[in-house]
């Protein structure tokens, strides 16, 4: 008994348990396979810090959705590797673009920041910092959607479009309804702190898989 709490207490302390290290594999291209996850509270957002790793094989003139957010009637938080290769976000409307180095078979670990009272919207690969550019300002998202990875939903949840869908492999999907600081980011990065979102935590947020697509443990 008293053994295999040792036992218990240090797996957990060496791993922080097995949920930590989950990643996300869609092998192929479908108008059908996605990941739903269930943020611990509602995206009623006037900021955001939105990380993820991400590694695909896509590539050329070729969009790709990267995380929606979206209510029955708006794209709320959709973010996109562009037909150019540029990643972008939409808050209900036409969206922030940036020109970066393009997504490839190697993991590129990418945050999305916005925050509302200044407009100011960038990115992060790899820990270095884009541009900052000046987008909805005093804007806020909206509560009340669902939040997929794989396919960008037309309505609620449905009119996925093959040629729009996410193959490869995605992990550490992290929301925080604020603007992490750029060393924060670069932690991150690193690995050297376990952040976890407070809007959508990695480790713990329930991932729902429908169709063609494997949740994976993985040794970081
Ligand atoms: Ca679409």
């Amino acid at each position: 008994m008293r053994l295999s709490l040792v036992l218990l207490i240090t797996i957990s302390a060496v791993f922080g348990g097995s949920l930590a290290f989950r990643s996300v594999v869609f092998p192929s291209e479908t108008s059908n396979s996605y990941v739903e996850m269930t943020p611990q509270k509602p995206l009623t957002l006037k900021a955001f810090t939105l990380c993820m790793r991400v590694a695909t094989e896509l590539s050329g003139e070729r969009e790709i959705i990267l995380f929606a957010y979206r209510t029955p009637d708006y794209d709320e938080l959709n973010v996109w590797r562009e037909l150019d290769g540029r990643l972008s976000f939409y808050l209900s409307g036409s969206g922030v673009l940036f020109k970066v180095p393009d997504l490839g078979s190697l993991q590129n670990h990418l945050c999305f920041t916005w925050d509302s009272s200044s407009g100011a919207a960038a990115l992060f690969m790899n820990g270095r910092k884009s541009v900052t550019k000046i987008y909805r300002k005093a804007h806020t998202i909206q509560p009340g959607g669902r939040v997929l990875i794989g396919q960008d939903p037309d309505n609620f949840l449905g009119g996925f479009d093959v040629k729009q869908s996410f193959v490869g492999e995605i992990s550490d999907v992290n929301l925080w309804d604020s603007v992490l600081s750029d060393a924060e980011v670069q932690n991150l990065f690193h690995q050297r702190t376990i952040q976890k979102g407070n809007v959508i935590d990695w480790e713990t947020v329930d991932l729902t898989p429908t169709g063609e697509v494997e949740v994976i443990n993985v040794n970081p």
